[in-house]
């Protein structure tokens, strides 16, 4: 075991930094961490058991669910609920917040918001799906914590991560104080250091958008993407073009090697397609504290004021350089268009 930093040991090591409730939020991120290797064996063997395909139900938004959705879902309240540090459960699946209700959760002071299982409509054709995970602290003091509770800014978050079930599975948080990625050794079964304080760089030549919108993106996406696509050495261009369908993956990616991940708004989804509390803010608090940028187009992502559960909002993340480029653009030509 020598030279390997388990996530459970980098945990208890880094409590000193929390500024409060310590033994609390590290408890949360370890029942985080053991129900995300529940949904990590059952993605591994989707192919063999019976758990691909559509579950026959739809969630609020009239999405298909698929089993495996509804699997990593009820993992993860399940271990939410049985570890009695947090009071509600918000998850992309269920139509309301889920009110936690032991003995236990009443002293909770933590809010978790989840999507269960990113990109899942990846998840028949063996693509790497993903797990959202953001804390937050609960404000109020006296009876059932409320929707209010809920309904924080980003910039409110105390902890925020993803889970990449990929070729390998990692586990990638953030508590404020930098981040840090751990890989899934599945021969001791525990997620292990092996990418301390991660930074993306700054500028990168990979941009990642469903192009196949095109015509329906707000003016400045549409001139950004032909800048992308012109020639010009000193900046490297044309860029890449990358996009998996799994918004964790393809952040992943852009985040090890420098690139930029675009949702913004189309006709389908006028006002973005992903959902501020469980997709943009939790993935925006981990890019700005590896050193990149998320913005709606316009304004700091963490900075959106929620206002309903599953408020959705286009999204531009990544390399701080390429994102205010993009910037620079919607300034330009789509001034008003991407404010949700
Ligand atoms: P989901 O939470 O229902 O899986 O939707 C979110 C996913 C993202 O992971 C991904 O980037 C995006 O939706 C893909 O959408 P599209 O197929 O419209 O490009
Ligand atoms: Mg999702």
């Amino acid at each position: 075991m020598k030279g390997i930093k388990t996530l459970g040991q980098f945990i208890i090591e880094k409590q000193a930094d929390f500024s409060y409730a310590k033994g609390e939020l590290s408890r949360l991120l370890r029942d985080i961490g053991i129900a995300s290797k529940i949904v990590n064996r059952e993605v591994n063997k989707a192919g063999l058991a019976d758990i691909l395909g559509d579950a026959g139900s739809t969630n609020i938004q009239g999405e298909g669910q698929k089993k495996l959705d509804v699997f990593a879902n009820e993992q993860f309240i399940s271990a939410l609920s049985s570890g009695g540090e947090c009071c509600i459960v918000a998850t992309e699946e269920e139509d309301d917040f889920v009110r936690i209700d032991s003995a236990v959760s009443h002293e909770a002071k933590y809010i978790v918001c989840i999507d269960p299982l990113d990109g899942s409509s990846n998840i028949d054709c063996n693509v790497a799906v993903g797990t959202i995970f953001s804390i937050l602290r609960r404000k109020s003091v006296d009876g059932l914590a409320t929707l209010a509770d809920v309904l924080q800014k980003g910039t409110e978050q105390v902890a925020a991560g993803y889970v990449i079930y990929g070729s390998s599975t990692m586990l990638v948080y953030t508590t404020g104080k930098g981040v840090n990625g751990f890989t899934l050794d599945p021969s001791i079964g525990e997620f292990c250091l092996s990418h301390p304080d991660m930074k993306i760089p700054e500028n990168g030549t990979i941009y990642s958008i469903n192009e196949g919108n095109y015509v329906h993106f707000p003016e400045g996406i549409k001139k950004y993407i032909k800048y992308a696509q012109v020639e010009d050495t000193a900046t490297k261009r044309p860029y890449t073009s990358r996009y998996i369908g799994s918004m964790v993956a393809d952040i992943h990616r852009n985040l090890i090697k420098g690139g930029i991940y675009m949702y913004p708004t189309t006709a389908a989804s006028p006002n973005g397609k992903l959902r501020l509390l469980y997709e943009c803010n939790p993935m925006a608090f981990i890019l700005e504290q590896a050193g990149g940028k998320a913005t709606d187009g316009l304004n700091r992502i963490m900075e959106i004021t929620p206002t309903e559960l599953h408020q959705r909002s286009s999204i531009i993340i990544g390399s701080t350089k390429m994102v205010e480029k993009v910037e620079e653009f919607m300034r330009e030509f789509s001034p008003v268009k991407s404010c949700n």
